[in-house]
């Protein structure tokens, strides 16, 4: 069986060499401790972890360490976190540890992958290779069911693909789900028998481990044609369970509320590379990863390599839809588009209901802006005849 490979970035402390820091992670991840002991056995002298290279970058070091699979329980991911991304991070012998990224044998991608991926989704919106536009209710919490579904028809017959609920946005007593879910699919049948479109709308599940099934199950029964979960705070079993049910049939949008915790310190964490791979193995079908132009900080290197970790070949699981958002409006399509590609979805909460008309016009720009880079038009120029682009650009500008 191959073995599971991780890449760290480390700083050790002044008096611990480069290969002992390593050899400390390696220790510490699978058979080791601090100091030797007396009850190991010949079996377990097999399950050591190795250290296969180690090397300078930038004011640290780069490793990459072997952990055998037979150390991991297939199937369990937060058994697989608790290796590769385990106690490691409180290692005194390391000023800082980031794990980079992580590669896993076919013998532990036991999972289904995403029931629908990019193409599944796709499929239900009627679209073909253009970039989807999504937006967010906002404001994030306070609207009651009826004005959230109002917020609701007015981004869907402005164009938008997919309609979401905000990460905080769950069952609180202004706004219970179970109202909101009917009230919002009744007006978005509404928008469909006028525009003919299929509108996506992500109503957010999220809740404690033990409720989560049942208020999905619910939420598909009472109509919901897609799920949203925010993973980290509701964790990656989730996920896993709302995936591999089979009566739940619809997409899953995945938030990573909180994920810049982790994700954000170039020199201490766990970068969003991981994550991503988790999310696309155990069932997501589209995923938050991140803007090159909005108001979340980023790096675009890194983006574009976990957005790929999202659609590369990786064991037959079908490719998931990385989301863009955060701070977007239509001035920033173009840029978003150029860098990170069409197989994406354009996200926009303030910059659809921030436009001057409104948010059914603030979704149409968005739109005009899509279609001017499919069109291959610069879009100053395509500003000049759509006219709610034109305010878009007058009010936010393209940068
Ligand atoms: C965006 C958003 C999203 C962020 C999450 C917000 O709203 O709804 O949660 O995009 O960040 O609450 O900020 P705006 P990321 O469009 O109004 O900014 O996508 O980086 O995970
Ligand atoms: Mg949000």
């Amino acid at each position: 069986m191959s073995d599971v490979t991780a890449i760290y970035y480390f700083r050790p402390r002044a008096d611990t060499s480069p290969e002992q820091a390593a050899q400390a992670i390696c220790e510490e991840e699978t058979t080791g401790t601090w100091t030797d002991i007396s009850t190991t056995t010949e079996y377990v002298r097999k399950l050591d972890g190795t250290v296969e290279s180690v090397e300078p970058r930038g004011a640290g070091y780069l490793t990459r360490i072997t952990y055998p699979t037979e150390i991991f329980e297939p199937g369990n991911v937060p058994q697989y976190l608790s290796v590769v991304a385990g106690n490691l991070f409180g290692l005194g012998r390391l000023e800082a540890v980031r794990l980079l990224d992580v590669e896993f044998p076919e013998e532990l991608v036991v999972f289904s992958g995403p029931k629908f991926g990019i193409e599944g989704v796709r499929r239900l919106v009627g679209s073909q290779g253009r970039p989807h536009v999504g937006t967010i209710i906002k404001p994030k919490v306070g609207l009651n069911p009826t004005d959230t579904a109002e917020v609701a028809y007015q981004a869907a017959i402005g164009g938008v693909d997919l309609i979401k609920d905000d990460e905080t946005l769950t069952d609180q007593r202004f706004c219970p789900l179970f109202e909101r879910l009917p009230a919002v699919m009744a007006r978005l049948d509404e928008a469909k028998v006028e525009t003919g479109r299929n509108v996506l709308y992500a109503v957010n599940v999220t809740t404690r481990a033990d409720k989560i099934l049942e208020r999905a199950e619910e939420a598909v029964e009472l109509g919901a044609n897609m799920l949203m979960v925010d993973v980290i705070s509701a964790g990656f079993s989730a996920v896993q369970a709302l995936a591999e049910d089979p009566s739940i049939n619809v997409p899953i949008h995945v938030h990573r509320t909180m994920h810049a915790a982790m994700t954000r310190n170039p020199e201490h964490g766990i970068a969003m590379r991981t994550f991503a791979k988790l999310v696309r193995m155990l069932g997501g079908d589209q995923l938050h990863t991140g803007s090159v132009s909005g108001k979340m900080s980023h790096d675009a290197e890194e983006l574009l390599g976990d957005n790929r970790a999202l659609t590369d070949r990786c064991y037959g699981l079908k490719s998931m839809f990385p989301v863009s958002s955060g701070g977007l409006h239509p001035g920033k399509v173009e840029t978003e588009l150029r860098v990170l590609g069409t197989d994406l979805i354009l996200q926009a909460g303030g910059g659809i209901h921030g436009h001057p008309d409104g948010t059914a016009a603030g979704a149409r720009a968005m739109r005009q802006a899509v279609d001017a880079f499919m069109e291959g038009i610069p879009t100053v120029e395509y500003a000049k005849d759509h006219y709610e682009l034109d305010r878009a650009l007058k009010k936010w500008g393209t940068s």
